[in-house]
């Protein structure tokens, strides 16, 4: 019995310590989460940069709601980025995010830090702060991509 319950503890601290991307049953699916993940993201940034540059009316609730689900989902695509997740579905990534990983692991806090900033100018209704903010995601966007997504 003691031995029994040795194993289940060793079993349960083991599924613990698998890291996140082990959530997934194949690349395929890592790399659609990941997609889907910056797909909403993406959605729901762009409202809000819409509001920023006056392509739209600033509606501080909309603009609130949206950079709240946009910080919360920017914490979701990293766990997807496993080893051999770099094919099996159509993907532009690129291998430097395994080859230059502490970098790209940066990237990846950099755009958690930024949305929390845009999320917080929002709830704010600062919309000075929020073109701050849209100015700092998009940059953080684009030195990513650059670097880490092909074309
Ligand atoms: C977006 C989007 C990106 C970034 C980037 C900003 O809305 O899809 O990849 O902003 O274009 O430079």
């Amino acid at each position: 019995m003691k031995t029994l319950s040795a194993l289940v503890l060793a079993c349960a601290a083991a599924a613990f310590a698998v890291p996140a991307s082990a959530q997934f049953a194949k690349p395929e699916d890592a790399i659609k989460y990941r997609q889907s993940a910056m797909f909403m993201m993406q959605q729901n940034f762009g409202r809000v940069a819409a509001m920023a540059s006056g392509r739209v009316p600033f509606d501080p609730k909309v603009a609130t709601d949206s950079a709240a689900v946009a910080e919360y989902i920017s914490r979701l695509p990293w766990a997807a980025y496993g080893e051999g997740t770099d094919k099996g579905r159509d993907t532009r990534v690129k291998p430097e995010v395994w080859s230059e990983k502490a970098k790209f692991n940066e990237q990846a806090e950099k755009l958690q830090a930024e949305m929390g900033k845009l999320s917080a100018a929002a709830k704010a209704g600062n919309l000075d702060a929020l073109k701050v903010a849209v100015g700092a995601v998009g940059g953080t966007c684009k030195t990513c991509h650059d670097a880490f997504r092909k074309d």
